[in-house]
């Protein structure tokens, strides 16, 4: 049988961490015979402490075959210890009267340090995903900050935005979600994302020409996908975390166990690909094999889907600025 592999997870206490942590315990993120030890780490307060320690009193009495260790944490450098897995979901979030700046500011302090911890202790191979927001800066951050390990290792979360927008086109075209391929979300994990059906098919058919509605993508179609965490905040009074925490999880399976050629969306540190400058952490199509991700290249881009690209490009490298003087 396999041996344990570590899997770290930051605001284990939170919301997503709830619906996520059982998840990765019962062998649905890296396989239903891959051991793991949790890692958790959440704020030093005794509040969230406590907390952290009744969600491990859960994990130990769901008895989970493979999970092989649970360790709570309240500083990075013990809980990134030689972890393969990072899950980086706890954030600060804007309070009432934060500007942007503050906001920017407050993750920029956790980000940077997480980035110093990771480089330090983890895994050399450590596959990292961040979910916490503003998740494509934090985890631009979290690389910067982290010079000794490879800039690819560093991932932020665009998979909600890409099963937001299979789940849109699977009700348009009243076939089955799982039937849709090649869908491409590309740029920042906000409502300026570009989720781009064009290349998309269901059983070999193109998507484009099934729906046929150029109005409906731009007027419809995209508000939904690019809303759609505000429309569940206005829905349930707190933000999505159960399909938060399904995305991560498909993110961090198919990572690490491939796609078999499928498309999925991963926000990714660029190496200038479809002219994106190099090093900003952007949502593109990929595929994986052997635990590495590889950019669908050489695409073709419309002048309506440069526009976009173009748009989500422009708040991040504006997000990137405001805390270029942090780092
Ligand atoms: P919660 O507020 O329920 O939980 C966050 C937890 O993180 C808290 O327990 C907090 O104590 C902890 N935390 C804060 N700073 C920490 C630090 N420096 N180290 C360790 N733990 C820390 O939020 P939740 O609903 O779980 O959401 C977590 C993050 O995910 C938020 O930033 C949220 O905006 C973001 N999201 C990202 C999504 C994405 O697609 N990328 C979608 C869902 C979600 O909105």
């Amino acid at each position: 049988s396999k041996s344990p592999v570590r899997v770290a997870v930051t605001g284990a206490a939170g919301q997503i961490g709830y619906a996520l942590l059982f998840r990765i315990a019962s062998g649905e993120m890296l396989g239903k015979d891959q051991p793991v030890i949790l890692q958790l780490l959440e704020v030093p307060m005794e509040k969230a402490q406590e907390a952290l320690k009744g969600v491990i009193m859960e994990l130990e009495d769901c008895a989970f075959p493979l999970l092989a260790g649970i360790e709570a944490h309240s500083d990075p450098m013990t809980a990134f210890k030689d972890t393969d897995y990072a899950l980086l979901v706890g954030a600060r979030p804007r309070g009432p009267g934060m500007e942007r700046a503050d906001l920017l500011a407050a993750n920029a302090q956790i980000f940077t340090a997480q980035g110093k911890a990771l480089n330090a202790v983890a895994s050399r191979n450590v596959k990292v995903l961040v979910v916490g927001n503003p998740a494509n800066t934090n985890a631009y951050i979290a690389m910067k900050s982290a010079p000794d390990l490879p800039a690819k290792n560093f991932t932020a979360m665009l998979r909600l935005d890409h099963n937001r927008a299979a789940s849109q086109i699977a009700a348009k075209t009243g076939k089955a979600v799982a039937s849709i391929e090649k869908l491409a979300v590309w740029g920042n994990h906000s409502p300026t994302m570009y989720a781009d059906y064009r290349f998309a098919t269901i059983d070999g058919a193109s998507v484009k020409d099934m729906i046929n509605d150029e109005a409906w993508n731009r007027d419809t179609f995209l508000p939904t996908v690019g809303k759609r965490g505000a429309a569940i905040i206005a829905a349930r009074g707190v933000s999505s975390a159960a399909s938060a925490a399904n995305a991560a999880i498909d993110h961090m399976r198919d990572w690490a166990l491939g796609t078999q050629g499928k498309w999925v969306t991963m926000g990714v540190p660029s190496k200038g690909e479809y002219g994106i400058p190099s090093e900003v952490m952007f949502g593109y199509p990929v595929t994986c094999e052997g635990g590495e991700y590889k950019i669908v290249e050489g695409l073709p881009i419309d002048a309506f889907s440069q526009e976009c690209i173009n748009k989500t490009l422009a708040e991040l490298q504006g997000e990137q600025d405001g805390v270029k003087h942090l780092l």
